[in-house]
């Protein structure tokens, strides 16, 4: 059901939940400076190559020059963003519900800066490298890289980003624990996602079977338009804000 504004029952619908899953993707980092990826189609993103290309471990392996430089633009961009009204609205929400669970494909790390403590990374970290060789993890925060591409501190071996590239699993423990959310809550909230990407997809369709309340928001329509029960037509930092409940916690 597409609503072009939010009725004061949706306000009230909203503010008596009491266990709220939030599903984010892209869209909700627009409103920092943060690009999309598909713009609706599957949109190039670098060198004339989509998402579903560049973003995978053949890329990585065949053309680790091509696939780090647009990895190291997206650090040089994020390092820049700040978090938005939407991601501040979400974060100031873990205030009011009894509990609330992130459930971001983003690997940007927005969720985290404006104040949200529970966030699932279904994709991982831009932030966060790991090396090809030895598989040492950490955080790395270098930007600009001192090389494309960037090789481990400890073995010479290549690093990649721990982010899960298109052919790879999503972490069990996190996937499990964002099916035990979203199989729990009463509020469902997809934000800024084209809906496309699974597993991540299929989370809207578990809430739903789950008879949580599903709303969803986005300046188009998605696969989840379908089964949402309210889809807001509109830029998730000037809609999330709106539905937020009033801070005194009176009203
Ligand atoms: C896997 C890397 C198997 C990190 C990404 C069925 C089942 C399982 C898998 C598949 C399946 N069918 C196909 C697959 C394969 C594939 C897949 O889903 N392909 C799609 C394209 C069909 N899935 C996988 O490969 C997954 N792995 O299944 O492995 C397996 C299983 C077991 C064991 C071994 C192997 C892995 C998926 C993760 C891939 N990695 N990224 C990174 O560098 O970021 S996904 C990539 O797309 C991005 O990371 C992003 O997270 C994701 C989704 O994109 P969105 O966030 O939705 O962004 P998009 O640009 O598409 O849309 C933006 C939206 O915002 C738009 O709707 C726009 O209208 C809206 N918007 C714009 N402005 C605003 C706004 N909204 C609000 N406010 C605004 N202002
Ligand atoms: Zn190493």
């Amino acid at each position: 059901m597409i609503y072009e504004r939010i009725t004061e029952e949706l306000k009230e619908r909203f503010r008596e939940a009491w266990a709220v899953a939030v599903l984010t993707g892209a869209g909700v980092s627009v409103e920092s400076g943060v690009p999309t990826f598909r713009g609706g189609g599957s949109a190039p993103v670098w060198k004339g190559l989509p998402v579903e290309k560049i973003a995978t471990l053949e890329m990585l392996r065949t053309d680790p020059v091509t696939f780090w430089q647009w990895y190291a633009y997206r650090r040089e961009v994020i390092e820049e963003a700040e978090p938005n009204p939407a991601h501040r609205a979400i974060a100031a929400w873990e205030r009011h519900f009894e509990r609330l669970t992130v459930i971001t494909q983003n690997v940007d790390g927005l969720h985290q800066r404006a104040g949200s403590r529970n966030v699932l990374e279904l994709h991982g970290s831009l932030w966060r490298v790991r090396c090809m060789r030895c598989g040492l993890k950490s955080e790395d925060r270098r930007v600009p890289l001192p090389e494309i591409p960037p090789h481990c501190p400890a073995c010479g071996g290549l690093l990649r980003p721990d982010v899960v590239l298109f052919g790879e699993a999503v972490p069990e423990d996190i996937f499990s624990q964002a099916v035990a959310a979203t199989a729990t809550c009463d509020l469902f909230l997809v934000v800024g996602t084209s809906a496309v990407v699974y597993p991540a997809a299929a989370l809207p369709v578990l809430a739903k079977q789950n008879r949580a309340l599903v709303i969803e928001v986005n300046p188009e329509a998605t696969p989840v338009t379908e089964i949402a029960d309210v889809t807001l037509l509109g830029r998730a930092g000037e809609i999330l804000p709106l539905l937020s409940p009033p801070e005194n916690g009176t009203g």
